[in-house]
């Protein structure tokens, strides 16, 4: 009797490990690739709320078939012109080219907006501002939605610390300021059904404009 009981359980202990297994089996590690352009780094300038971390390759497990779901997607902005460039740069799977292939906006407070064209399960986000002279952004806000007005949203980095976007009202973001760097910034963003992202900047601390090269979103 005993020993039967003992069989099932091990039956049953079994089939929910196999059971593991197999969702394991169903992710994919993926590795953002990073941009291969030249990154210069300007004169050293104190910046506050500071990420001391070594910028390293980005690269999360995610399931099988999550790719970059912002490629070719159409971006929208706070401003409809630009300074420089095409917002169609930010989605255009090109990020070598910093002199080129990036958006200038306005100074102050700006945003963009990827519209996905459906929800998916997003499981990161990559950015690349402009990384010539190798750039801190300040007050970089990143929500996603699903609501292209983004009535709701959840804010998943602010760097914010010391709450110059207030407009927003946010309260101020736990995030750090850190260099661009070839490996873009890595958010994760933990399986959100989104539809919309939009990222906020204002200024960084070598010029008072607002710049993209390139944003990847990681979905399915
Ligand atoms: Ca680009
Ligand atoms: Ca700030």
């Amino acid at each position: 009797m005993f020993k039967g009981n003992f069989l099932i359980l091990l039956g049953l202990m079994m089939s929910v490990l196999s059971g593991c297994n197999d969702a394991e089996s169903e992710k994919i590690l993926i590795k953002p690739e990073a941009t291969n352009a030249m990154i210069y780094r300007s004169n050293h300038v104190t910046v506050e709320n500071f990420d001391s971390f070594k910028p390293i390759a980005a690269k999360f497990w995610a399931p099988k078939g999550t790719k970059n779901i912002a490629l070719g997607k159409i971006v929208s902005a706070s401003e409809e012109y630009c300074s420089c460039g095409e917002l169609s740069n930010i989605t255009d799977g090109k990020k070598n080219d910093s002199i080129n292939g990036y958006v200038e906006m306005a100074p102050g407070l700006q945003w963009i907006q990827i519209d996905l064209e459906q929800q998916y399960d997003i499981y990161a986000i990559m950015v690349w501002h402009n990384f010539e002279s190798y750039r801190v952004y300040k007050d970089v806000i990143i929500q996603l939605s699903n609501d292209k007005n983004f009535g709701d949203f959840v804010t998943v980095f602010n760097n914010d610390h010391d709450n110059t976007a207030s407009q927003l009202g946010l309260g101020p973001g736990d995030g750090k300021n850190y260099y661009e760097n070839k490996y873009g910034k890595f958010i994760d963003t933990k399986a959100m059904k989104a539809r919309y992202v939009r990222l906020y900047s204002n200024g960084n601390y070598h010029s008072i404009y607002n710049h993209y090269i390139e944003v990847e979103v990681y979905g399915i």
